[in-house]
């Protein structure tokens, strides 16, 4: 009797407890609602009227506050006539939650709206962005702030710091004047390249020797912007009293704009990136890329109101917060970028040096075959080059290395021009990984490798005693990354002003190697690794951004399994800067941090290097993994990583390949002059062009004869392009004669274009055009021609000058119709 009290009091107790603990759970699982409307609405940034896209009638939108472990419930209205989504920015949701259309949902019609419901399960900085077309470039953006149960870090104020890019222009017709490779934008802001730019600063030599490689010209950014906003203005005010410590949570929400950032009154302290804490770090000049958090501590001086800039990465311009009262004291200027220094022979050394120590088995088809497509690989001379400039110190490195078995480059070997790059590569490969080897296990093993660098300092041309190199890399499972890289030979150029990117702390690349977990991020050693080889390519001129040459349109989804590690290996082959994110996951930036590696959503994968991160495939789903630059995304740097467990939704599956159309660009030129006209016509979507061209001449020998093309073609990579179409002669309103002709274009050394083409009647034409940027403006241009069927040379010399994205002038002699001087209309 007494022992069934017993029971039945601890069952009370029991009871009692359990209700309690349900009851706090409640009470900690507080529901924080937010209702967001998008809207389109006139505004007024820059001096004149444009057309936003706002969220709650405001640029950016709210800052959205959560506490860790809330459950999120966010009403989003679309007030707008256009679809639209919200995606939650290195936010961990369910796979419905993500905001992407068609992968994640169907997108939010006009006049519809959707409700978001996730559980909180992380803390720290983010933000979130319409992830439908080019709307982010809009305005539709904004902060999100989750604190956790405990703050690590005590500061007087908290702000949230979003910076972005503002164009008046429609993004459309940002994206029209990239594909039609147009040269407006580098002229808007003054990152063109010319000749007689080189050769003010005494870099003629590269300049033309990039030329002869086909070599790109190097550019940061690929738009030219009118404004840079800090919380959707040109300049702002934080309230700050002296001695105060400010936490700045910094979020680049621009859709292609890098920054660097600097605080007038000293170093800042970088506490979180990508919302995740880490051991805390100072640096004076950070650079964040594209989609990326960094919460920083900032001390407020005494007296005086000091500036923290953020400086467009390709010098184009800046934002500005103010922090304090009294004297403006403003933060030093960021040396602008040197375009002109041909990166490509150093990067090139990077690439091959890179590969071997990622481990890589260079023999993989994907891999290699694509790297005979590239630049990189035509550019030889250069390695020899790098390899004499290092001169000593490199093969001083080199005898400490402890080699590996692997020989450097497998898969190469069989190429003609094998020997010398197994024989550069290695001795580039030393100093980066020599000591990395020495490690054991996962043991950071940075520092030695600095040591190594610290040579380098005497090269040619550097003329600074310390420079900061630091070679990150690490070995995991027996094998040896590199995982991020400096070139090694500086130019402190004649000007003074420039600097190379990345060379030095003034043109800092991202802080990757410096960050470190606060606790060990290494996973459980027995599971399942899956590799994944990316290259990331592009071509400027066509404006197309691939990976492993493919676009999204293109490709097969990249499978994962639950439960394994996958590992990307990302080789930049570009000139460019990709901040690479991928939803629905943090992984690690193998860093040289060994088990601390940093967790990030979004990393930037500097131009000609490697980046590798890896991730535990622990979040069921279907996710989209793609370059941060808005434009790269939406011209085809993007794959779906998709769960082999995951059952698609009806929903999704029924739209799903809408995410893979392709979108159609069309854009024309005419060119009109007092002896003759020419133009074209075009219509391109990732690889195929449908067009038109003419030309036509009322002056001299061959007067009122005209020619007209149809064509389709279809591109096979930046040098090779397929064509066929119909030619048809005329002359005044008669048409003589019509032909099929098929060929091929072909971009010749010092960036001739080049075209060859045969016709029905069994001739042939083949045809070279030139121009030379004398200054950004103005070009000297040229075309040869000859036709079988004539049996002579047609050739056409002149100048333009370009005034503005639609209009040049242009002054010529054509061999058939003489002297003439006109304009060219683009449309
Ligand atoms: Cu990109």
């Amino acid at each position: 009797m007494a022992e069934k009290k017993r029971i039945s009091s601890l069952w009370q107790v029991v009871i009692a407890v359990i209700f309690v603990l349900l009851n706090l759970a409640t009470v900690q699982a507080k529901t924080t609602e937010y209702h967001l409307e998008i809207a389109s609405e006139p505004v007024d940034i820059t001096g004149k009227p444009a057309t936003a896209m706002t969220i709650n009638g405001s640029i950016p939108g709210p800052v959205l506050r959560f506490r860790e472990g809330d459950l999120a419930r966010i009403h989003v209205s679309n007030r707008m006539d256009v679809e639209t989504s919200i995606h939650w920015h290195g936010i961990l949701v369910p796979p419905g939650m993500d905001g992407v259309p068609y992968i994640s949902f169907p997108p939010i019609a006009p006049g519809a709206a959707f409700t978001y419901e996730f559980p909180i399960r992380q803390s720290g900085t983010y933000w979130y962005h319409s992830h439908t077309g080019l709307q982010e470039q809009r305005g539709v953006y904004g902060g999100i702030v989750i604190e956790p149960p405990a703050p690590r870090f005590q500061a007087d104020r908290d702000y949230v710091l979003l910076l972005s890019d503002w164009a008046d222009e429609d993004p459309h017709q940002i994206l029209r004047t990239l594909k039609r490779g147009s040269e407006w934008f580098a002229i808007a802001k003054g990152s063109a390249q010319s000749i007689i730019g080189a050769a003010r600063l005494g870099m003629l030599a590269d300049y033309f020797k990039r030329e002869l490689q086909r070599m790109p010209a190097m550019d940061i950014a690929d738009v030219a912007y009118d404004r840079f906003l800090a919380n959707g203005r040109p300049a702002i005010h934080f309230d700050a009293q002296p001695g105060e410590i400010i936490r700045l949570r910094i979020i680049d929400g621009s859709s292609t704009t890098f920054f660097h950032l600097e605080f007038a009154a000293g170093p800042m302290q970088i506490i979180a990136a990508d919302g995740i804490d880490v051991e805390p770090v100072e640096t004076e000049r950070l650079l964040v890329g594209v989609a990326e958090t960094y919460d920083v501590l900032i001390k407020v001086p005494q007296k005086g109101a000091y500036e923290f800039r953020a400086t467009a990465h390709d010098g184009s311009g800046f934002t500005t917060v103010w922090l304090g009262q009294g004297d403006f004291h403003a933060a030093p200027d960021v040396p602008k970028p040197n375009l002109y220094h041909s990166m490509g022979d150093l990067s090139l050394g990077t690439l091959f040096a890179l590969n071997p120590a990622a481990g890589m088995d260079m023999g993989d088809e994907a891999v290699a075959a694509g790297m005979f497509d590239q630049p990189g690989m035509m550019a030889m001379d250069g390695m020899h080059d790098m390899d004499h400039d290092m001169g000593h110190d490199m093969g001083h490195a080199m005898d400490q290395r402890e080699m590996t078995d692997k020989p450097a480059m497998p898969g190469m070997e069989h190429g003609a021009a094998s020997p010398p790059m197994g024989h550069d590569m290695g001795s580039h490969a030393a100093p980066m990984t020599g000591d990395m080897g020495k490690g054991d296990g996962n043991q950071p093993a940075v520092g030695h490798a600095g040591h190594d660098m610290a040579n380098m300092a005497d090269m040619p041309g550097t003329g600074q005693g310390q420079q900061q190199m630091p070679a990150s890399g690490v070995e995991r499972n027996g094998k040896k990354y590199a995982a991020d890289f400096r070139p090694m030979a500086a130019d402190v150029s004649s000007a003074g002003h420039l600097a190379m990117d990345g060379m030095d702390q003034s043109r800092p690349w991202p802080p990757y190697d410096r960050l470190r977990a606060t606790a060990s991020t290494a996973f459980a050693s027995n599971k399942p690794v899956r590799e994944i080889r990316l290259t990331l390519d592009g071509d400027m001129e066509r404006y197309v951004w691939f990976l492993n040459n493919k676009a999204l349109s293109e490709a097969d989804d990249i499978p994962v399994r639950q439960g394994e590690v996958v590992r990307f290996i990302m080789i930049n082959r570009t000139m460019m800067h990709h901040p690479m994110h991928l939803h629905g996951h943090f992984f690690r930036v193998i860093n040289g941090q060994g088990d601390h590696a940093p967790l990030k959503h979004t990393v930037d994968v500097a131009p000609m290097s490697t980046t590798v991160i890896e991730f535990d495939a622990n979040e069921v789903g279907d996710w989209f993994f793609h370059c941060h630059l808005l434009y790269h995304m939406e011209s085809g740097m993007a794959r779906l990583v998709h769960y082999d467990n995951f059952p698609m939704p009806d929903a999704v599956a029924a739209i799903r390949p809408q995410l893979y159309r392709e979108m159609w660009h069309f854009w024309g030129e005419a060119e009109v002059a007092s002896n003759m006209t020419e133009g074209f016509l075009k219509a391109a979507d990732t690889r195929n062009t449908i067009g038109a061209e003419w030309e036509s001449g009322w002056e001299g020998v061959e007067q009122n004869e005209w020619e007209g093309l149809l064509f389709g073609d279809r591109y096979i990579n930046r040098f090779f392009t397929l064509f066929a179409g119909l030619d048809m002669l005329g002359q005044g309103s008669e048409t003589d004669h019509t032909r099929g002709v098929a060929g091929i274009t072909w971009l010749l050394p010092l960036h001739i274009e080049s075209r060859y083409w045969l016709d029905t009647d069994g001739g042939g034409r083949f045809s070279f055009a030139k121009e030379f940027a004398l200054t950004p403006r103005l070009a000297l241009t040229g075309e040869a021609e000859y036709d079988t069927h004539d049996s002579k040379w047609e050739g056409k010399a002149g100048l333009t000058c370009m005034l503005s994205k639609s209009f040049s002038l242009i002054g010529q002699w054509h061999s058939d119709f003489g002297w003439g001087a006109g304009a060219i209309i683009r449309f």
